[in-house]
């Protein structure tokens, strides 16, 4: 091999060996991104019914698209009062285990505001014709005058990030619709 070849397969081999440490590089990187855990998804759902919850509250405080599915606002008291609140109104999934560190993030994907309150025990909520007769979970007392019920609200259509939560049980309800009730297992 004349030396000027001799020198192309060298710079060659250094060239193969220069993508393949980037290439090794990057595969670091990805690994190190799939290792922070992946955000895990709670729905918050509910069928209000726009023209008799917007008659009672206000104008654009239901902006849901039924589609036929629809509660109106009376039918949802009564059925709470009955103590067989309608289960439409839900957070999705009941059940949740997760690993310490992952975030949790809740989508508001009914018509109306929701909750995503942590409480000790499961109780009412802070509007007492929906709670049944229970009474109110003392981290709902006071509804959005507190700031600690107004800090976990979600508006349609909007979400509520949850990160932070220490090794055990955990339980999280809507403040407003108390039969909305979510466990998280966190290992
Ligand atoms: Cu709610």
């Amino acid at each position: 091999m004349n030396p000027v070849r001799k020198l192309g397969v060298v710079a060659g081999c250094l060239l193969l060996a220069g993508v393949m440490q980037s290439q090794e590089k990057s595969k670091g990187a990805e690994d190190k991104t799939s290792s922070a855990p992946t955000p895990v998804q709670i729905v918050a759902l509910d069928e209000c019914d726009p023209t008799t919850f917007n008659a009672k509250i206000g104008p654009d405080f239901c902006k849901n698209v039924a589609l036929g599915a629809q509660t109106t606002f009376d039918e949802l008291f009564a059925k709470a009062a009955a103590g067989t609140p309608d289960p439409n109104w839900d957070f999705e999934p009941d059940v949740l285990k997760i690993k310490k560190g992952t975030p949790i993030i809740v989508t508001d994907q009914g018509g109306e505001p929701h909750t995503f309150t942590e409480v000790k025990e499961f109780g009412g909520g802070f509007i007492h014709d929906l709670n049944g007769g229970e009474p109110v979970a003392p981290e709902c007392e006071g509804g959005f005058s507190s700031l600690d019920v107004a800090k976990t609200r979600i508006l349609q259509g909007s979400q509520l990030q949850v990160t932070g939560l220490s090794k055990g049980e955990h339980h999280f309800e809507c403040c407003i619709h108390p039969w909305m009730r979510v466990t998280v297992e966190v290992k």
